[in-house]
């Protein structure tokens, strides 16, 4: 029996070298994991997970810089995990335990370099545009068939924003997601930091704002799913699990997702690993089990945005593979912004200004 017993505790312990450390706080953005990502975690490793969400780089960056998160893994935009990595708030990777970092794009990780110099502290998760989520009924009932739905006109225009308030506008609620389309609309630099365009950016915004009904950025996939809302500035894999919600619940509600010909934010999400995390080891083996194609492609046939894992296509959808929408063609990639990186005075004043159009004064 004792015997039996040890070599049972013997075969646990080789199948989970991390066992021992047990737990693993994970800080995600909020409706970006597939439903059963941890569950398979947890099986292959004995690892438990204590899974937490955010819906706003703002916050995560602010409890990051708190110090003392307790979180292991976070997923911060590569634009903020930037001036993170320069704050020291992250660990470089041990590549070593991460195999399957081989398994990344290059040219998406040669990206993804120019915000973490060598791949050093992070590894892509998802990425994906910002763009408009509307409802194509309620849209063209108001604005006619002429409705510019390839443009950020179609809400940045007044006269089309008054006649879309009574079926709801949401915008997301964060400057930095936002002002590069905006930028982009007005002829303007879409990384321009010149306080000259951020306070046209913002008075274009100013200008749309009592057609607004409110700033929020997870809040939108249920109200567009429903139809309580009929045109959100939002995140293309958002925008499509509203689409797929409301297919499930049958409500006749038909969305739409554009990427605005102007051009817009292409941003990558960032798995990294804050320094003082308590449980590194634990960390480092869910970098490298969701980096496994059949993961990773588990993870985008739910939440609708791309990976950055080649060989996980073929098992992802073909309906998301093929929507241009999803996984952009070049032409269009070639048009989309990099996230910009704001310095400390720049980020002052957009804030300073944001708070303002939130507000509406
Ligand atoms: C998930 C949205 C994450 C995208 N709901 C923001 N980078």
């Amino acid at each position: 029996m004792t015997r039996l017993l040890s070599l049972t505790l013997v075969s646990v312990a080789l199948a989970s070298p991390v066992a021992a450390q047990q737990t693993l706080n994970i800080y995600n953005w909020s409706d970006y994991i597939a439903e059963d990502t941890i569950t398979k975690f947890e099986e292959a490793t004995g690892i438990k997970v204590v899974y937490d969400v955010y819906d706003s780089n703002e916050v995560l960056e602010a409890k990051l810089l708190a110090g003392s998160s307790g979180y292991d893994l976070v997923v911060p935009t590569s634009n903020f995990l930037q001036r993170q990595v320069k704050a020291g708030i992250y660990m470089p990777l041990d590549k070593a335990k991460i195999p399957n970092l081989g398994n990344l794009d290059p040219g998406l990780m040669k990206s993804a370099a120019a915000y973490d110099a060598g791949n050093a502290h992070s590894a892509i998760y998802l990425w994906g545009t910002t763009g408009i989520g509307y409802n194509i009924d309620k849209v063209a009932e108001r604005l006619g068939d002429a409705a510019p739905t390839d443009s950020w006109s179609l809400v940045l225009d007044p006269a089309n924003a008054a006649k879309l308030a009574d079926c709801g506008i949401s915008i997301l609620d964060s400057a930095v997601e936002v002002m590069p389309g905006v930028l982009a609309w007005l002829g303007l630099p879409p990384d321009s930091t010149d306080p000259d365009d951020i306070e046209k950016a913002m008075a274009a915004l100013t200008a749309i704002r009592p057609y607004v009904r409110y700033f929020h950025s997870s809040q939108y996939i249920t109200d567009l799913a429903n139809g309580e809302v009929c045109l959100s500035i939002g995140w293309s894999g958002d925008v499509f699990i509203a689409m797929d919600r409301a297919a499930e619940a049958g409500n006749g509600v038909n969305i739409g997702y554009t990427i605005p010909s102007e051009g817009t934010l292409q941003w990558f999400d960032m798995m990294a690993i804050p320094a003082d995390a308590p449980h590194p080891d634990a960390a480092h083996a869910f970098i490298n089990f969701v980096l496994q194609p059949e993961i990773i492609a588990d993870i985008t046939n739910y939440v609708f945005y791309p990976n950055a894992v080649p060989a996980s296509k073929e098992m992802i959808d073909p309906e998301i593979t093929g929507d241009p929408a999803i996984y952009p063609p070049q032409e269009v990639l070639d048009k989309l912004f990099p996230a910009t990186v704001y310095d400390a005075r720049t980020d002052r004043l957009i804030n300073r200004l944001w708070t303002q159009v939130r507000t509406g004064q």
